[in-house]
């Protein structure tokens, strides 16, 4: 898109005028169960961002509790509160790259620093009136997706594997963790032969548990997800050297320079991208080309996301190294009512690109007015 890219080139610096921070709480419509706990309900910061006529949303991904990665929900609250939103007011940038440089200073908190970024690339993309997916680099009006399931008794996960196989997506991740396992595998395996089959430990195992995790290797999974410390590459290394399936990891990727230390050292063979979670869209773009340099393909995780974040995902999604299905799936799989007005659904496991400026999704104020607390606003 030639007029795209002379579009971008000539937008004069954009000024962020004033920001808008606030919590919501949405039930989930299923309880999700992972190796470090059940989530029963989604309650997350809500960031909008102004500009002249324009407005960009993001969510922030990380939980009330420290369990998935160290950031929390009270934290980022504090931190966007005190120390990043007051000084973003009247400052401009060229670029949504510019904002990493902006935030450089600061020392991890990556999930809060992303929900300003992606903020900023939706309303960057929406002053350019161009989608988001056109201002990352991606294309295409659709993208594969497949589906995360918690942890639960094994017949109703059977029961569950065979519905979302027959609706269509494209691969089922099973959650495990000791205890929690083989059984599992085995017996979904077995029902069914062919199907695309992950399985995400969320950190639940260390190397004593090798022997266990080698006899995964009868099942054909398409991939490992982070079975060892979050914070643990070098052990990553050392169990793929010992195992046949794939490593993909999630917790223990949050910039690129971890990334390119776990290609080098072929502790992951296949790379978790969430957004929030590497610090935004220039970093996610960034790993994704350092992956594709490597012919390491990457796919996009999921926080059970509002349609705010979802959007974010499928735009980012649709650049060419997402070679496998993502996490993305129906937003009605997780809420009986979105804060968005489009519904985010996939059809035979695919889900279409919302179309239009930006995300291309629209905040349904009323229904969000419902569901928000702790409303603080920043500048004009
Ligand atoms: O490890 O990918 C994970 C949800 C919460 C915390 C961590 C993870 C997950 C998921 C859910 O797997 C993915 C989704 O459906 O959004
Ligand atoms: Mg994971």
């Amino acid at each position: 898109m030639p007029q795209a890219t002379a579009r971008m080139a000539t937008r004069p610096p954009l000024v962020i005028e004033a920001a808008e921070l606030r919590l919501v709480r949405l039930p989930l419509v299923t309880p999700f169960t992972i190796a470090t706990g059940t989530m029963y309900e989604k309650h997350f910061p809500l960031l909008r961002l102004f500009s002249g006529q324009w407005e960009g949303v993001a969510e922030g991904v990380m939980d009330p509790l420290p369990d998935y990665l160290p950031e929390t929900t009270a934290g980022a609250m504090a931190f966007l509160t005190d120390a990043i939103l007051p000084g973003l007011i009247g400052k401009s940038f060229a670029h949504p790259n510019a904002l990493d440089r902006h935030f450089a200073p600061w020392r991890a908190n990556r999930m809060a620093l992303a929900t300003v970024e992606m903020a900023f690339w939706d309303l960057w993309a929406r002053s350019l009136d161009l989608p988001l997916q056109t201002v990352l680099g991606g294309e295409g009006d659709a993208i594969d997706v497949g589906v995360s399931l918690g942890i639960g008794p094994l017949p109703s996960t059977l029961d569950r594997i065979r519905a979302h196989l027959d609706q269509g997506y494209k691969r089922i991740k099973l959650k495990i963790m000791p205890g929690h396992d083989l059984a599992l595998v085995r017996a979904a395996r077995e029902a069914f032969p062919g199907a695309h089959l992950t399985v995400d430990a969320n950190s639940s195992y260390t190397l004593a548990d090798t022997a266990l995790l080698q006899e995964l290797d009868a099942f054909g999974l398409d991939y490992i997800e982070q079975p060892l410390a979050w914070n643990d590459i070098h052990d990553h290394a050392v169990l793929q050297s010992r195992l046949k399936t794939p490593i993909c990891l999630d917790e223990c990727l949050g910039t690129v320079a971890e990334t390119r230390k776990a290609l080098q050292t072929d502790a992951a063979r296949v790379v978790n991208i969430k957004v929030g979670r590497v610090g935004g869209h220039s970093s996610a773009r960034a790993i994704h080309d350092l992956a594709q340099a490597f012919d390491v393909p990457v796919w996009c995780g999921g926080m059970l996301e509002s349609g705010v974040g979802r959007a974010h995902n499928i735009h980012l999604s649709t650049l060419p190294n997402f070679r496998k299905p993502g996490d993305t799936s129906s937003a009605s799989r997780y809420f009986h009512r979105d804060i968005i007005v489009e519904r985010l659904e996939a059809t035979d496991g695919r889900m279409p690109v919302p179309q239009g400026p930006g995300t291309g999704v629209t905040l349904d104020q009323d229904f969000l007015a419902t569901v928000s607390t702790d409303i603080r606003r920043f500048g004009a």
